[in-house]
C-alpha cells in the first residue's frame, strides 16, 4: 500500500520528472542525472514487479518504452546514473527477461565510458552524456575522484559486459583496458593504504590519494559493499575482491570501530589519523554488509563479525528510538556527552533513506531474530505518521520535533530501496533469495553468476 501510494502520486503529479514534490504536487528534475528523466520510474520498476503491482509495473514499463530518452545533454553523476538507471534497468531485465530494459541499460552504459578517459583510467565523477566530456566535482579536493563513486561500478559493469559481449566494461585479462572496472581494481589494489585504510579522494591523474579522510559512510560506503558483493556475485571466484574486503574490514575494526561510554558500538570517521566520533545514516548499511560477509567466514571471525554487525545495527536502531519521531537523523555523534543523537542542527533531518532498514532486512534473513521485524515495523509506523502527506511521502527536517516540517521531496531511493527492503523484511526468504541475488547499492537485484566461470 505504501508503494502504491508513493507510485500513484508520482504518476499523477510528476510522471517523467525525476522525483515527486509531494507538498506542492509537482515534479523535481534536479541536476544529478544529466538531462535524463524518470529517475523514480526506473528506480521503482523492480520494486513494483516484485510486489506484484502488475498494473503499476505496466505503467512504468510503458513510460520506458515510449518516453525514456537517452539522447540528452547535461551534467550527470556517473555514480548516480550507474546505480539508479543502469542498476534499475539491469535488475528489471533479469527479473522479467524483457529486452527493452537490457537494450536501454547497454545504450546508457556506452555513454558513461568517456568518463574513464583519464591518465589512470580512474573515471571522473561528472560526465556530459551528450558530448562525453567529463570533469571532477567542484567540491572534491584538487580534482579528485571519490572512492564510493568509482568504487561502485563493478557489479553493474560486469553485467554490461556479460549481456553485450563487449569486454570493455569489465575487461578480460587478455584485453587490458583503461576504461574498465578491472583497471580500477588494479589501481586500488596497488596504491599504498595508510594503516590499511582507503581514503575517500583519489587523483585520476596520478592515482594517489589526495586527502586522508576515511569513512564507511558517505564518500566511502558502497566501495566496501561492492567488494564483498563482487565476490558473491562471481560465485565466490573473485578472490581478489574477497581479500580486499577482508583486509579493509580488518583495518576498519582495528582503527575505526569504537564503543561509547554507554556501551554502543559505532564506526568513527578518520581524518589523517584523528578520529571524528560521528556516524552518518549512510554508514548504517554496514551492519547488513558485515553480516552478509560473516556468513562466509568461519570460527571466531564469523562470530566476531556477526556480533559486530548486530551491535552496529542496534546502535543505528538507537539513533531512531532516541528521536521523537522514531526516525533517525542524517548523522549522530558520540562526543560531548551525546550518544547516538545529532548534536548539530544541520544533521537532524531524515530524507527517507534506506540504510537502517537495509541492515534490519539482512540481519533478519541471516538470524531470524524477531526484533529485526519489530524494528522494521516501528519504521513503517513512523513513516506513516511523520512522512506521509496528502500526495506521497516526504522527508522531514527535524527528527526530534513532532511538529512536522516536510522537505517536499519523495526521493527515488525511497521506492527503490526503503520500501523494497521493508517488503523483503516481511516476506519469505525465497523472495529474492540471498543465495541467488546480490543487491546493488540502490537495492536493485542482480543475479549471482552460479554457472558462468568467466567473472
Ligand atoms: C542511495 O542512492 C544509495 O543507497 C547510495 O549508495 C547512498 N545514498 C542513497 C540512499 O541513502
Amino acid at each position: 500500500q505504501m508503494m502504491k501510494f508513493a507510485w500513484d502520486n508520482y504518476k499523477q503529479y510528476a510522471l517523467g520528472k525525476n522525483e515527486l514534490r509531494p507538498l506542492t504536487k509537482n515534479g523535481h528534475i534536479g541536476n544529478m542525472f544529466g538531462g535524463l528523466r524518470g529517475a523514480t520510474v526506473i528506480d521503482a520498476l523492480d520494486t513494483l514487479y516484485i510486489m506484484e503491482l502488475e498494473e503499476e509495473f505496466q505503467e512504468a514499463k510503458q513510460w520506458v518504452e515510449k518516453s525514456f530518452d537517452l539522447n540528452v545533454n547535461g551534467e550527470a553523476s556517473l555514480f548516480e546514473v550507474n546505480i539508479r538507471y543502469i542498476g534499475g534497468l539491469l535488475a528489471t531485465y533479469y527479473l522479467t527477461g524483457e529486452e527493452v530494459f537490457k537494450s536501454k541499460a547497454l545504450e546508457l552504459g556506452e555513454k558513461l565510458l568517456p568518463a574513464f578517459n583519464t591518465p589512470t583510467g580512474i573515471p571522473r565523477g561528472v560526465i556530459n552524456l551528450g558530448s562525453g566530456m567529463s570533469w571532477s566535482w567542484g567540491w572534491a579536493s584538487a580534482g579528485s575522484s571519490i572512492l564510493a563513486e568509482f568504487g561502485t561500478l563493478h557489479l553493474e559493469f560486469l553485467h554490461l559486459s556479460e549481456l553485450s559481449g563487449n569486454p570493455v566494461f569489465a575487461e578480460k585479462a587478455s584485453e587490458p583496458s583503461l576504461a574498465s572496472v578491472g583497471n580500477i581494481r588494479r589501481v586500488l589494489s596497488r596504491v599504498e593504504k595508510p594503516q590499511g585504510l582507503y581514503p575517500n579522494f583519489l587523483s585520476p591523474v596520478t592515482g594517489s590519494w589526495v586527502q586522508h579522510h576515511v569513512s564507511i559512510g558517505g564518500l566511502g560506503d558502497s566501495f566496501y559493499e561492492y567488494l564483498i558483493k563482487s565476490w558473491l556475485m562471481s560465485d565466490k571466484k573473485d578472490s581478489e575482491a574477497k581479500k580486499m574486503y577482508d583486509d579493509a574490514l580488518e583495518a576498519i575494526e582495528k582503527h575505526l570501530v569504537k564503543k561509547s561510554a554507554g556501551g554502543l558500538t559505532y564506526i568513527a570517521e578518520w581524518r589523517g589519523g584523528i578520529l571524528d566520533h560521528k556516524m552518518g545514516h549512510l554508514a548504517c548499511f554496514s551492519g547488513g554488509m558485515i553480516a552478509l560477509g560473516a556468513q562466509h567466514s568461519t570460527g571466531d571471525r564469523r562470530q566476531r563479525h556477526m556480533e559486530l554487525a548486530a551491535e552496529i545495527t542496534s546502535t543505528c536502531h538507537e539513533s531512531y528510538t532516541r528521536s521523537d519521531t522514531k526516525l533517525g537523523p542524517e548523522a549522530f555523534r558520540f562526543d560531548a556527552g551525546s550518544e547516538a543523537t545529532a548534536t548539530r542542527l544541520s544533521e537532524r533531518y531524515y530524507i527517507l533513506r534506506p540504510e537502517v532498514v537495509e541492515s534490519y532486512m539482512y540481519l533478519w534473513r541471516l538470524t531470524h531474530q524477531p526484533k529485526y521485524r519489530h524494528w522494521g515495523w516501528e519504521v513503517v509506523q513512523a513513516l506513516e505518521k511523520h512522512c506521509r502527506v496528502e500526495a506521497g511521502f516526504s522527508g522531514i527536517r527535524d527528527v526530534y520535533s513532532t511538529t512536522p516540517s516536510h522537505d517536499n521531496m519523495q526521493q527515488s531511493f525511497f521506492l527503490a530501496e526503503t520500501l523494497k527492503y521493508l517488503y523483503l523484511l516481511f516476506c519469505e526468504d525465497d523472495v529474492l533469495s540471498l543465495e541467488d541475488w546480490v543487491f546493488n547499492t540502490e537495492a536493485h537485484p542482480l543475479p549471482i553468476n552460479h554457472t558462468d566461470s568467466k567473472a
